[in-house]
């Protein structure tokens, strides 16, 4: 068969009928614009055109197979007549490109933050907005942070720690240090290559790393880039419909996956101001405006726009639902009530993750790391401590943190945003240095409080007397709150 053209793709460029080109096929998607869970502008905006950048990101690959219909799959497209655009760049984008000339070496990273500096200089505003975002005043994203520096140690002397020993299982795997690359979306907004830059450096390191329901990449290709012997889990946003969701899950199964998190702080995604002001160009379209746009909202950013599936009904009566479509042990991500650990144990969960979603959800929910002590206390009174495995997440920048969580009672600790940051600004040696660098210092840690095994990290090692109240002023974080981007109000209009 003939190959479409650019000229037959491009005449095609109007609300009544709109095709687009993805990877050198064209499509038909005038009936789906109204579906699109991010609105019709964006979509239109490509009308005529080769729309694969901008779908690259917020798509896995297989999209639009599984999700548009066969009969509007028209066909390959001979590129070589398809007009590439001009790309305007503006002076905000030129200056980026110019900043990545001159990117710091990887060498000169020391801690975490050094790898959002360098990612807020050189991602892409889009991305970066997305990524960094919490929501509302972000107080809940920000106090994740500083109720580390809450927690003091109690040192231990003249202990032998010639030897030390880091490793630990989570959910029964093995691992070399009690911390995990937890769930985060959208990874090809950070590096082109989007999860499996994770996945590579993971395994370089044995730690576990979670996949996202939401992923850039397809749950296959993720799978696919581990080497077999890694262990992987699977978060899960829960789907309206259940004949999806046990699809995936068993899915997930079959391909090995060792763990299934369902999250549940989100029956409907926060709102985070950074990312609805950053989100996906919707302007410039050289298509007729006017009349009912659409009725999707799209003013939400990128977490609206990937995030319309999400069930909220979701509730402890479909907890036997999981368990019978899998035998993967069943961790809840983002409890943020004691009582509510309880209920999970009382349901048969294998685990929960004290989590608000690093900060993305619930503005002022507590921090994971609060929530903890509380807890194992709760947890330790009904002699149920070895019934679930407990784990938090939410603003760890040094190995300080996960000795800390770990010393108070959890069995591991997720890092999220940390390891999108060093993706994106120096891809899988940037991970791992990453990774390396909390290693190196977790090590330290040990040494310097006295314990040799994770066993011996008890809470007698640490003071957390400061944890609960929450209007001290705590010692100042001077790499955080350096890289920490304010919210803005609006601009004003170039004269
Ligand atoms: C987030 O944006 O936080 C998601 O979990 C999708």
């Amino acid at each position: 068969m003939a190959k479409l053209t650019g000229v037959d793709v491009g005449a095609h460029n109007t609300k009544e009928s709109c095709w687009v080109i993805v990877h050198g096929k064209a499509y038909d998607v005038t009936e789906f614009l109204p579906e699109h869970p991010g609105g019709s502008k964006i979509i239109l905006k490509y009308a005529g055109k080769d729309a694969t950048e901008e779908f690259d990101p917020i798509h896995p690959p297989d999209t639009l197979d599984k999700y548009l219909d066969k009969k509007f799959h028209l066909g390959e497209v001979d590129m070589s007549t398809v007009e590439v655009e001009e790309k305007q760049v503006d002076a905000d984008e030129a200056a980026r490109l110019e900043r990545i000339k001159h990117m710091p070496a990887l060498d000169q990273c020391y801690n975490l933050s050094d790898f959002e500096y360098v990612a807020k200089q050189v991602m892409r505003r889009t991305g970066w907005g997305y990524y960094s975002s919490g929501a509302d005043d972000e107080i809940t994203m920000r106090e994740n942070r500083t109720a580390f520096h809450k927690i003091w140690f109690r040192p231990k002397i003249l202990i032998d720690v010639e030897k030390i020993d880091m490793t630990t299982t989570m959910l029964g795997s093995k691992c070399s240090i009690p911390f995990y690359i937890t769930a985060t979306a959208l990874g090809k907004l950070g590096h082109p290559e989007g999860e499996t830059v994770l996945t590579r450096a993971a395994a370089q390191h044995g730690i576990i790393q979670m996949i996202p329901t939401l992923a850039s990449c397809s749950f296959d290709e993720i799978v696919d880039a581990a080497d077999g012997k890694q262990t992987q889990w699977f978060q899960l946003y829960v789907n309206k419909d259940r004949n999806i969701t046990k699809r995936i899950v068993q899915h997930a199964e079959k391909r090995g996956c060792k763990g299934l998190f369902i999250t549940v702080d989100a029956p409907q995604l926060g709102r985070r101001e950074k990312d609805m002001r950053s989100k996906f160009a919707d302007d410039g379209s050289n298509v007729q405006k006017g009349g009912d746009q659409d009725s999707i909202d799209r003013s939400q950013g990128a977490a609206r726009a990937i995030s319309s599936f999400i069930d909220p009904s979701l509730n402890w009566k479909d907890m036997p639902f999981f368990q019978e479509i899998t035998k993967m042990p069943i961790v809840l991500k983002g409890v943020q009530r004691v009582d509510d650990v309880i209920k999970a144990v009382e349901h048969g969960m294998h685990g929960v993750v004290l989590s608000n979603h690093g900060g993305r959800q619930l503005d002022t929910a507590p921090t994971g790391i609060e929530l903890l002590g509380e807890v194992m206390q709760e947890l330790r009174a009904r002699n149920l401590q070895d019934k679930i495995e407990v784990y938090i997440d939410g603003g760890v920048r040094r190995a300080s943190d996960v000795v800390k969580a770990v010393c108070l009672g959890a069995k591991g600790v997720g890092i999220g945003r940390p390891f999108l940051y060093a993706m994106s600004a120096y891809g899988v040696p940037g991970v791992c240095r990453a990774i390396q660098l909390l290693k190196d210092e977790f090590e330290m840690n040990m040494r310097l409080i006295g314990a040799n095994r994770i066993q011996d990290l008890t809470p007698d090692l640490v003071d957390t007397r400061g944890l609960h109240v929450h209007t001290v002023p705590t010692g100042n974080d001077v790499l955080y709150g350096g890289v920490y981007d304010p919210l803005v109000n609006p601009a004003f209009k170039a004269k």
